[in-house]
C-alpha cells in the first residue's frame, strides 16, 4: 500500500497545490473557463463555508447533479474540505431514480446546473429530505424545490479560505452510484484516503503526468474513469484539466483539442470509434496529445489500429471499476499487448479464481478478484449486495473472466453473470428485457448481448408485436424511446428485429439459443 497520515482529508488532493509552488498554475482551462490553482481553491472554500452555513453537519450528504464545468470540482472540494460527502450523479438521471437517490442517500442539499434543475420536478423530490438547491451556471427552471439558492450571488458572501475537517483516512469522503441492474442501484462509499491511493497506483505508473501535463478525459466527471481523469490525477501533480461540458461532439472535440491542447487525452473505445470516423477527424491537429487512453470495454485491433492512423500514438488500455475507484490492470506505453486488459497496476493485488475459489495459473480461465486501498468498503445500506462483492479481507469479486498470460497481461473472457458493457456502461440484458416486454404493443421479446466484429458489446433485441402492417423504422424508434424514458438513455436494444413467433423450447422458454443464431 502507500501510507497516508491517520488523519487525512482528500480535498489536500488540490488545496495542497497552494504550498507546493503551483498556486498560480492552471488548474482548470476549457470552454466553461479557465481558473488557477489559487482561484479554485477560494472558490472551493467558499462553497464548503456555504455548505456549513446551510446547517449540514459532519457526514451528510450532498448530491452533485453537474455538466464537466469550474463548478464541479469546486463543489466537490468544498463539500470533503468541510467534511460533507458529496454524491457524484450521472445526469442522465430522470427523476424516478433521482427520487431514489435523494432517499437512499438522505441528501438533505442538492447542488445542479441549471440546464438539470427541471429534473429536480415533484417526482423527484416526493418522500425525500432534499430541503435546499444550488444552482449554477445560470437561472434556475421549473423545479419542487422550496429552498433554492443561485450559486454565483450565495457564494459571494462566504469567505475563500478553509481549513480542513479533521477526518481519519478511512472515513466517508464520497459516493457514486452503480448504474444498476434488475435491482435497484447501490451507492458505492468511498473513503478519505481513496483518491490519493488510485492516484499513487495507476497514475504514477501508467501517466507520469507532470505540472506541464493538460488532461482532457471525454467521459465525464461523474463517472469514476472520468474523476480520475479530470480531478485526482491532474490536481495531485500541479497540471491542469481541460472540461468540455455539454454532449461530446466530434466537432466540438476536435475544436476543444485544436483550442486548448491537451497532452494527454481519455476516451473508450466506442468513443475511439466514433472519432476516427467522424467529420473533419483528418483535419484536426492532434499533435499536443502525447497519450491516448481507453478502458471500460474491450479495444479491437481496429479501433486502436484507425486511431494509431489518425493521430500516431497507440492508445493504451486498462481497466477499472467504480468500486475500485479507477484502473487496476493496465497495459503502458512501453510494456502493452494488443487485446489484453492489461498487467496488474502495482498498488493492486490481482487473482484468477476458478468457480470454487482455487486459484487458477496461467493460461487457465478464472474469475478475476482484486484487492487495494482504494476499494471500497460497503454499498450504502445494502449489507446483502456488499456480501456478494466485498469478501473477507477487502478482496473484491468483479465477475469478470480472465486468462491471464505467461507475462502477466490478461484478456478479457466475459462476463461470469450476464452482465454486459454497452458503450462502456453496464447493462442487464433481462432488464430491457423485461422492460419491453411491458410495452402494449410488443406480444412477446427477447434481448441479449451479441459481439460486433471488432469486438464490443451491442445490445440486440428480437420482438413479435401485438398488431400487424407496421413501419418497422419508425416501431424501432419508438420502442428504444420507450426503453430509454422506462430505464436509462443509454439502457436500450441497439438493433430490433420484428417476427411472427419466437422460437420456443420443449419445455415452452423462450429458446434463446435459436434467438441469438436469427
Ligand atoms: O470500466 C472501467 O474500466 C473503469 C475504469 C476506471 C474507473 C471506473 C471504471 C468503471
Amino acid at each position: 500500500g502507500f501510507a497516508l497520515p491517520g488523519r487525512y482529508n482528500a480535498s489536500r488532493i488540490l488545496f495542497d497545490n497552494l504550498d507546493n509552488g503551483n498556486a498560480d498554475r492552471i488548474a482548470l482551462t476549457g470552454p466553461a473557463g479557465t481558473q488557477t490553482y489559487r482561484e479554485l481553491c477560494a472558490e472551493a472554500a467558499r462553497w464548503g463555508h456555504g455548505f456549513e452555513s446551510l446547517g449540514l453537519r459532519r457526514g451528510d450528504r450532498i448530491l452533485l447533479f453537474l455538466d464537466d464545468t469550474p463548478a464541479y470540482p469546486a463543489a466537490f472540494f468544498g463539500a470533503v474540505r468541510a467534511g460533507f460527502v458529496p454524491l457524484l450523479i450521472n445526469t442522465l438521471t430522470p427523476p424516478d431514480l433521482l427520487q431514489f437517490y435523494l432517499s437512499d442517500a438522505g441528501a438533505q442539499v442538492a447542488v445542479c446546473d441549471a440546464e438539470f434543475s427541471s429534473r429536480f420536478n415533484a417526482e423527484a423530490c416526493q418522500d425525500t429530505p432534499l430541503r435546499t438547491l444550488i444552482v449554477v451556471n445560470g437561472a434556475t427552471g421549473d423545479h419542487a424545490v422550496a429552498d433554492v439558492r443561485i450559486s454565483g450571488e450565495w457564494l459571494e458572501e462566504f469567505a475563500t479560505a478553509l481549513d480542513a475537517a479533521d477526518t481519519l483516512r478511512g472515513e466517508m469522503a464520497f459516493w457514486m452510484y452503480s448504474s444498476g441492474s434488475t435491482g435497484r442501484p447501490k451507492g458505492i462509499v468511498h473513503l478519505q484516503h481513496d483518491m490519493a491511493y488510485s492516484e499513487r497506483a495507476f497514475a504514477r505508473s501508467v501517466l507520469n503526468l507532470t505540472p506541464d501535463d493538460i488532461c482532457f478525459s471525454v467521459p465525464k466527471i461523474f463517472f469514476a474513469y472520468g474523476f480520475g481523469n479530470s480531478i485526482t490525477f491532474p490536481f495531485s501533480v500541479g497540471a491542469a484539466t481541460l472540461l468540455l461540458p455539454g454532449q461530446p461532439k466530434p466537432a466540438a472535440i476536435f475544436a476543444t483539442i485544436e483550442q486548448y491542447r491537451p497532452t494527454v487525452f481519455f476516451g473508450l473505445p466506442t468513443l475511439y470509434t466514433t472519432l476516427t470516423k467522424a467529420e473533419g477527424a483528418a483535419r484536426c491537429d492532434f499533435s499536443s496529445l502525447r497519450m491516448a487512453l481507453s478502458a471500460a470495454e474491450v479495444l479491437s485491433a481496429d479501433v486502436f489500429n484507425g486511431w494509431k492512423q489518425l493521430t500516431k500514438l497507440e492508445i493504451v488500455e486498462g481497466l477499472g471499476s467504480t468500486e475500485v475507484l479507477h484502473v487496476y490492470l493496465s497495459n503502458r506505453t512501453d510494456k502493452k499487448k494488443l487485446g489484453a486488459a492489461g498487467l496488474r497496476v502495482p498498488g493492486y493485488e490481482i487473482m484468477l479464481r476458478d468457480k470454487d475459489g482455487r486459484e487458477v495459473g496461467d493460461g487457465e480461465e478464472g474469475i478475476l478478484w482484486v484487492r487495494g486501498d482504494s476499494a471500497t468498503p460497503l454499498y450504502w445500506n445494502r449489507p446483502d449486495k456488499t456480501a456478494e462483492t466485498v469478501r473477507e479481507d477487502g478482496w473484491i469479486y468483479t465477475g469478470d473472466r480472465f486468462v491471464r498470460d505467461r507475462d502477466g497481461f490478461h484478456f478479457f473472457r466475459g462476463r461470469a453473470d450476464d452482465l454486459v458493457k454497452i458503450s462502456g456502461q453496464w447493462v442487464y440484458p433481462l432488464e430491457v428485457e423485461l422492460c419491453l416486454a411491458d410495452h402494449p404493443d410488443v406480444r412477446e421479446c427477447a434481448v441479449y448481448a451479441a459481439e460486433l466484429p471488432d469486438r464490443r458489446m451491442t445490445l440486440k433485441a428480437v420482438v413479435v408485436m401485438n398488431c400487424a402492417g407496421f413501419d418497422t423504422g419508425e416501431t424501432t424508434r419508438r420502442l428504444q424511446d420507450y426503453v430509454k424514458a422506462k430505464l436509462l438513455p443509454y439502457k436500450y436494444p441497439r438493433e430490433v428485429k420484428f417476427i411472427d413467433e419466437l422460437p420456443k423450447t420443449g419445455t415452452g422458454k423462450i429458446d434463446r439459443q435459436a434467438v441469438m443464431r436469427m
